[in-house]
């Protein structure tokens, strides 16, 4: 009896710790200073909104200026006009003017170091109330700036906009007139690295000593973890386990069956699962 309770306890334990790790980031705006929502008006400094984020969540917003503009839907309407009142995100153009018009970016790095990408595997983004029923679109681009995906939704009634994908870097939201943005929803960012597939301690060389390291890591928890699952990764098929050890035996000292690129030289792979690479020293 006592053995199965523990065993229930364990499992919801590790359920409560799976839910910790894929605890969403859901921003709101509602706890920063809004201004004015006027087309046209210009920014004041107090209402821009750019790398505020980049130390928890590792996202950077920004428009035609290097920052949107934090608004205040609550004035001026007889009811809320952001889904989650007061505030909500607008464009900004190059002279520093509302305007809903001008896209807004959304950038992900590695939570507060910008010099390294980064990538989320969802976001989502919620209109305001007062919509004209024109479309809008979210574009998702990867590291390299390639387009991975673009949905669009007719701008009435708070729709929501959201891609569900992995290897999103940044993503482009186009509205009209009078679009403006709240509740952007993200899950947690990880950093994205280049890598060379097989090179497993990442030494620049692929040599016995890889394969190795994925079998310490598999049966003895020697490694504790890689520090670039995604060089691991040997046949590309998203998890690493023994078929890959056996992979890159088999492309060292049998077959010389090549592995799946990057391969030849330090490169991104681009959606290529939920494996990630946060350390990869021999690909700077
Ligand atoms: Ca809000
Ligand atoms: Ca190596
Ligand atoms: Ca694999």
């Amino acid at each position: 009896m006592e053995g199965r309770l523990s065993i229930l306890l364990l499992i919801h334990l590790s359920l409560l710790v799976g839910e910790a790790r894929s605890a969403q980031v859901v921003l709101n705006f509602d706890e920063l200073d809004g201004g004015t929502y006027l087309t046209g008006a210009e920014v004041q400094d107090r209402y821009e909104l750019s790398d505020r984020y980049l130390h928890d969540y590792g996202a950077v917003l920004h428009s035609d200026r290097p920052y949107v503009v934090v608004v205040n839907l609550n004035e001026g309407f007889p009811f809320p006009q952001a889904p989650s009142p007061p505030n909500a995100i607008g464009g900004v153009t190059s002279d520093n003017q509302i305007d809903y018009s001008t896209p807004v970016v959304i950038e992900f790095f590695k939570p507060g170091d910008r010099s390294v990408p980064g990538v989320t595997s969802f976001i989502s983004v919620q209109l305001d109330k007062s919509g004209d029923g024109l479309p809008v679109t979210m574009t998702a681009f990867d590291v390299e700036g390639v387009l991975l995906k673009t949905v669009t939704v007719n701008d009435q009634g708070a729709p929501v906009l959201r891609i569900s994908m992995p290897g999103i870097h940044s993503v482009k939201l186009r509205g009209q007139f009078g679009s403006s943005y709240d509740n952007l929803t993200f899950n947690p960012v990880v950093a994205e690295r280049r890598f060379r597939r097989g090179d497993v301690d990442s030494n620049g060389r692929i040599e016995l000593t890889d394969p190795v390291v994925i079998l310490g890591f598999l049966f003895y928890g020697i490694p504790e973890g890689i520090g670039c699952a995604k060089s691991a990764d040997a046949d590309r098929n998203g998890k690493v386990d023994i078929t890959d050890a056996l992979a890159l035996l088999a492309y060292l000292f049998t077959t010389g069956k090549p592995l799946p690129e990057p391969l030849s030289a330090c490169d991104y792979d681009r959606g290529s699962g939920e494996l990630t690479c946060e350390a990869s020293p021999a690909c700077p």
